[in-house]
């Protein structure tokens, strides 16, 4: 009994498809959102279409691939892929940069049995012979589909895959559920040793980052519906000019949450946040609402200034907000001065990370990505671009979609949103756990005088 088992499964093991992650994305976005689930592949199942029959009746819209030595082309299949019926089919082929679609008339697919046997579906544009392993195409869809001018082509692969919803309402189910496990775990979320009421998250970057439409998403998932609080925007000088440290409630009348998020003026090669105003910041000098001015930094005497900071007026949590578009071509003045930064905060211990927006905008990605979207190759690859630039851990790395001009909640996006807010609170958490014992000490009889 054992030896098929595992015979199956070394079978099922080989079965890995021949499409490079770009031509399977492209593919993906040309079938509006369908995930591919390989079925069958003609070098493991040995070019028999009885097998390729068996193993993709009934399984709903299928693709089929053939790959030859100089194309691949695609026959996707609209409809369960059965004998019985003919049903819709696609042709493409998939171009170096975009792929040549068209309908061709319905037909049954590849194969059709007939007195136990199988046989061709003569009448079709469009054949497969998988055991000569060649398929004809007739010669206007060839001219169609910008194929070589021959109607009998040779392959030496063939797969075929399922073409699954990527978000039914099965894996939303699962997203809405993450999204209120989230929203929960921050909600019941207590600072290490309640050395605080809340940690202190300060959002810094270059200007136009993202830095306020972040603030305004975590808002807005707290609070049911989208909110734009923070103005955002682009202006070269940055949009920003205000600091504001925003204490959100739980829903409207909720109690405040365990965390402040402050929104700084964006960084910049001339002007922008200046370094003695961020060291006022992080050690808690400086108080909401102040007005920056990038010639001059805050003074003592300033009705602003802070003298005497607690722990809960200091930074907690530092959080370098990128657009994931721009990340890589920080220029040398801005990349020197992040990492002078970053030398301050490790100075200081304050615990950093890091967080990508506009992940919407990236080639390729859409929607349903955001529900994997760390598994992504290309936010993949700028992940690992960012740490190498920065030093920053990979697993510190964060990517969000904010709201930006939409009406509704989005799960995904909240989900994304949260998940790295939830990471922020750990940091922070460490930066707590990290103060030398007898200053936390101090500090807490302070807060407890102060309450
Ligand atoms: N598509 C998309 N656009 C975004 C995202 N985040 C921010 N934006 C846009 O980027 C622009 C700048 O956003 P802000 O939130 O104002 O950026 P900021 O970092 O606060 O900028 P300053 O205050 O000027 O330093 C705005 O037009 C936003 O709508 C995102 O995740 N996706
Ligand atoms: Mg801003």
């Amino acid at each position: 009994m054992l030896y098929p088992l595992c015979h199956h499964r070394l079978r099922n093991m080989t079965l890995t498809t021949c499409l490079t992650w770009m031509q399977e994305k492209r593919l993906q976005n040309f079938l509006k959102g369908k995930q591919l689930k390989l079925l069958y592949m003609a070098s493991v199942h040995n070019f028999c279409s009885k097998d390729l029959l068996q193993r993709c009746c009934d399984q709903g819209p299928t693709i089929t691939m053939i790959y030859t030595s100089d194309c691949i082309i695609g026959a996707y299949i609209l409809d369960n892929y059965q004998d019985k019926k003919k049903v819709p089919v696609i042709l493409l082929t998939l171009k170096e940069s975009n792929i040549l679609g068209c309908k061709i008339r319905p037909c049954f697919p590849l194969v059709r049995r007939h007195h136990g046997e199988f046989v061709y579906d003569k009448s079709s544009n469009f054949q497969i012979f998988l055991e000569k392993k060649k398929v004809v195409i007739s010669l206007n869809v060839v001219e169609k589909l910008d194929l070589p001018p021959d109607t009998d082509i040779s392959f030496q692969e063939c797969q075929v895959f399922r073409c699954e919803d990527l978000l039914d309402t099965r894996k939303m189910t699962g997203v809405n559920e993450l999204r209120e496990s989230l929203l929960s775990a921050i909600r019941t979320y207590k600072p290490y040793r309640d050395l605080v009421r809340q940690v202190q998250i300060l959002l810094l970057g270059p200007i136009g980052a993202g830095k306020s439409s972040f603030f305004n998403s975590v808002k807005s998932a707290f609070h049911g519906h989208v909110t734009h609080q923070a103005v955002v925007g682009s202006s070269r000088t940055g949009m920003s000019k205000q600091y504001r440290t925003y204490s959100i409630k739980d829903g409207k009348d909720g109690n405040p949450l365990p965390f402040i998020l402050c929104d700084s003026m964006g960084l910049s090669e001339e002007g922008g946040l200046c370094m003695e105003d961020l060291l006022y910041i992080l050690k808690g000098h400086i108080s909401d609402r102040y007005q920056f001015n990038f010639m001059k930094p805050i003074t003592q005497g300033h009705g602003n200034y802070i003298d005497f900071p607690l722990l809960r007026n200091r930074i907690h949590c530092v959080t370098f907000v990128f657009d994931v578009n721009s990340v890589e071509n920080l220029s040398y003045e801005m990349l020197a001065k992040i990492k002078r930064i970053r030398r301050e905060l490790i100075k200081c211990g304050v615990v950093h990370v890091v967080l990508l927006t506009c992940v919407d905008t990236m080639d390729l990605i859409k929607r349903e990505d955001l529900i994997d979207i760390y598994k992504c190759m290309p936010v993949k690859l700028k992940i690992e671009a960012v740490h190498k630039k920065l030093g920053v851990a990979l697993s510190d790395i964060f990517v969000v979609s904010n709201y930006i001009s939409e009406w509704d909640l989005d799960p995904l996006k909240d989900v994304l949103v949260l998940s790295a807010l939830r990471q922020m609170l750990l940091a922070a958490d460490d930066f707590l756990e990290d103060l030398p014992l007898e200053e936390a000490d101090t500090q807490c009889a302070k807060e407890k005088v102060n309450v």
